[in-house]
């Protein structure tokens, strides 16, 4: 058996937390470890789909979102969130809802420079243009963790490198 967390990823849009939140899973799999991944491809389309991305419905976004991590903590299961979550105030309010130890915050920190470089989707660009309001980090604040659990420079690490540091530092943690 194992202790259950929550391990909350924050971080720009195309900072890498997707990627690396699947590659997590899978490695967590691999060492029997059963994990449920909370991101915005399963929320906001469900629970969340009245939100948009006002300050307003984004705190309230990470307000459910915390709530429902708490869930699945007490049901025992680890549960990887990401979501950009860029409000501090929020982020601690979902870790005041955990007990000691049992929120992992993660900075999945990478220069918005080579987010707008990597722009996978063409969002920045859009946010660029003005056809995306209130995109963050361009035109809505992205406030950064001042003392994480976990600070990955995904500019600078693989994913790989990143997700074994997190796999080694989260097993010290949850097993006995
Ligand atoms: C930021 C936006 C926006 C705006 C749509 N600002 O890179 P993606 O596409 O796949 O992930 C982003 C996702 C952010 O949703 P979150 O629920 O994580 O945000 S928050 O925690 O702030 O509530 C991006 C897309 O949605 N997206 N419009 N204006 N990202």
């Amino acid at each position: 058996g194992h202790r259950s967390t929550a391990i909350w990823l924050t971080g720009l849009s195309g900072a890498g937390k997707s990627t690396i939140a699947t590659a997590l899973e899978t490695e967590l799999f691999r060492r029997g470890i059963h994990t449920y991944l909370l991101d915005g491809d399963n929320v906001r389309l469900g629970l969340n789909r009245d939100l948009g991305f006002s300050e307003e419905d984004r705190r309230e976004n990470i307000r459910r979102v915390a709530e429902v991590s708490k869930l699945f903590v007490e049901a025992g299961t680890v549960v990887i969130v990401a979501f950009i979550s860029p409000y501090r105030n929020d982020r601690d309010e979902a870790r005041a809802r955990f007990e000691e130890g049992e929120f992992l915050e993660v900075f999945v920190d990478c220069p918005i420079d080579v987010c707008e470089e990597r722009d996978p989707k063409g969002l920045y660009k859009k946010a660029k243009a003005g056809t995306i309001p209130q995109f963050t980090g361009i035109s809505s604040p992205y406030e950064p963790p001042l003392q994480p659990e976990f600070h990955l420079r995904t500019d600078l690490h693989s994913p790989e490198a990143c997700v074994a540091l997190l796999v080694e530092g989260l097993l010290e943690r949850i097993t006995p």
